[in-house]
Order: C-alpha cells, then structure tokens, then sequence
C-alpha cells in the first residue's frame, strides 16, 4: 500500500512558507480567518476555506487566537490528531509570522463565520465572506458573499467550494470530509439541533467521501467528549474558551461566554454560589463589560437543554438587562425560573432555563444587543404614556 499523503498538513507547510515569503515583499497578501471565538466551526471554515477556494493565491488560514489558547480547546487537540496534524501546523494570531507580520493595507481578508471584522487591521480589505449569522449588511462587493442560515458555517464553505475543487485522492478526500463533518456534527449535536437542508446536503456528500463502514457515531463521540473534557479548567479559562463581545453605540459593552456545562456544575466547582458569582463578576471588570453573559448547553437527543444567565454591571447593562427580559416572550426565547432563583440578584442578575433549544447565541446576541441600544423597551414605553 502506498504511504498515506497528508494533504492538509503538506498545504498548511506550503502556507506558512507564503507566509514567510510574503514579510519581505510588498504584496498582497491574502489571509482567511474565522471569528473572535475560535471554536471548531471557525477553525474547520477557514482551512476548508484556503484549502478548496479555487481562486490563487489560496489564501493563508488563521486561527485568531494566541497559540496558548489551544490548551483551552481540547476538542482541537482531539480532531489534530484525527486528521494526523500537530498543533505546529496551524498558524496562531501571535506566531511570528503571523499576518501582524505585514502591513494591514497588504492584507485581503476573507472572514468566515463572521461577516464583520473584529481584529483591529485598519486599512485592510475584505475581499470575500461565508458565514452563517445575522448578515450585518456591509462590504457587498466581497466575492465569494454568502451569508446564510445553516447549523455549520462549514456546510456552508463545503457547499461553495467543493464541487469545484479536485479532490481526487481518497486520503484527501478522507482529511477534506472529516475535518468539515468535526465541525457540522459538533454544531448541530449530531445532526439533532439547528440543522438546516443545507447541513443534511452536506452531510450526505461528505459522508459519500468515506469508505462505506466509517464510523460517523464514533467520530463524533470522540470530538464531542473532548470537547466536554473542561473539568480541569478554571472558570476564567471555561469563561474565555469561547467568548465574544459587542460594543453598541460606545455606550454598552456586551461579552456572552458559551459553556459546554450547566450552571449547575459550574457552580459546584466554586466552593459556593458566592464565589462563582464573585469569579463572574471579575470576569466582567476584567473586560470592562456592562452586561456579561453566559449561555451553557448540556446533554444530548431528549436531554438537550440550554440556559442564559445574565448580569447588568453599569446602570446602562442593568437597563439592558430588564429590556432583555421584558421582551424575551416577544423575541420567543421561553425562558424559565432557574431553580429557586438562587442566582438572581433583582434587577441587575437573572438565571434561566431556556425553553426554545434553537436559539443559541448566534440569536440571543442580536437581540441582547437591540436591548443595549434602547429598543425592545416595551414597558418603558408604556410608563412614560
Ligand atoms: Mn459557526
């Protein structure tokens, strides 16, 4: 049998090289990059992105994280192993070089799960865009510019690309199908939550890339249980792993940590409610947030369940907050009394289950962020009548 090629490895080898090339010329330079949270749909996106765009120079994919933070994504570690790559491969916001290596104005970026860009690079273009949130309706002319609802950004890129691109080996078929199916099965927990027709297409084609007997439950077990392997991590680093923040209008400062575990473990980790409150609230100063939030999911099928803890930190993260929850039913979030309201501090703190399982951040963050800016405001409305 003929030794087996490591095409992703082999292509992120050749990247770093352009990488280097490009620090000593004045070229543009293209780079893709995923969003601020760096989880695994972000990560799969921009090197399934470099790797089948058929436009050239393929551009040089980018985690937007510190290499530090890798430790914080197990599941990452996981899925390098799978796809034979070790964490040296992948190129980090702050390896040198990085694209921090080269003027911004020399930079073309394609953002993939995001369509705005959250990396300070003034002067920068962006040149191409696909992804799976709210469309916040700017640079029209980026082309590819596909911005869709689906579970996975990367069913997304697999849709746009794929059937363009030559894959022809089955080992590259293997690499190209397991890296987009980690991230697919992760975002929609097997194919059970926020799958559109689009993720089902993808699914099929790519499961089509694997011999017959591979095993998809297995796989996604695998990822999935490494991806829950946090226990040993501290509620800072829980809180950091996969964190993202707005800023609206300058006035409120939103930041919505997704946690992989219920709050209840969370909390028994701390040794009281206290200081798990305490840990929250230092987060919060520590990014100088108005309102922190964190979203956790838990369990699996039946068991799947998701709950939103919310905290006001200034008067105006207090007022978004009490706007968040008077237009929640609105905005049909479901929300429900978390336990006996232990963790509530009225007005400025709530915790609850969420009934409606389809809304994850990607939804609440839009809306957290229409109450930051004064709408939603039912029953302020109503009080000034
Ligand atoms: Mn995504």
């Amino acid at each position: 049998m003929p030794p087996t090629q490591n095409f992703l490895q082999s292509f992120l080898h050749t990247s770093r090289t352009t990488l280097v090339a490009a620090t000593k010329t004045t070229n543009i330079l293209p780079i893709v990059i995923g969003n601020e949270s760096a989880d695994l749909d972000s990560f799969a996106s921009s090197l399934l992105y470099a790797y089948l765009t058929p436009t050239r120079p393929q551009p040089i994919p980018f985690l937007a994280i510190p290499r530090a933070d890798l430790s914080l994504r197990p599941e990452f570690l996981h899925l390098f192993h799978e796809l034979s790559l070790s964490p040296s491969d992948i190129l980090c916001a702050d390896d040198t070089p990085s694209f921090h290596s080269v003027p911004p104005s020399a930079l073309h970026l394609h953002l993939v799960d995001h369509n705005v860009p959250t990396l300070p690079l003034p002067g920068s273009q962006v040149v191409g865009i696909i992804d799976h949130h709210d469309d916040e309706g700017h640079f029209p002319s980026a082309s590819p510019r596909v911005i869709e609802k689906c579970g996975s950004c990367s069913s997304l890129v697999i849709r746009t690309f794929l059937a363009q691109s030559q894959l022809r080996k089955a080992d590259e078929q293997s690499q190209i199908a397991r890296l987009a199916l980690a991230a697919v099965l992760i975002d929609t927990t097997d194919m059970t939550q926020k799958v559109t027709e689009i993720d089902e297409a993808v699914v099929q084609t790519l499961l089509g890339m694997l011999p017959k007997d591979w095993d998809r439950k297995a796989f996604y077990q695998g990822v999935s249980q490494a991806k829950k392997d946090v226990g040993s991590l501290p509620l800072r680093d829980l809180l950091r792993k996969d964190y993202k923040e707005w800023a609206e209008a300058n006035v409120c400062k939103i930041g919505i940590a997704s946690v992989v575990m219920g709050l209840k473990w969370m909390c028994s980790r701390e040794e009281n409610n206290t200081v798990f409150m305490n840990c929250l609230k230092s987060y919060a100063g520590e990014k100088g947030l108005d309102v922190l939030g964190v979203m956790t999911t838990d369990g699996e099928g039946d068991e799947f369940h998701r709950e939103l803890l919310l905290w006001g930190m200034s008067d105006v993260g207090k007022e978004c907050v009490q706007r968040f929850e008077n237009g929640a039913d609105d905005a049909g979030l479901s929300l429900g009394k978390w336990g006996d309201g232990e963790l509530d501090l009225v007005p400025e703190r709530k915790a609850w289950t969420q009934g409606n399982l389809a809304m994850s951040r990607k939804q609440v963050a839009p809306f957290l962020r229409e109450c930051a800016r004064g709408r939603n405001d039912t029953n302020k409305a109503r009080a000034k009548v």
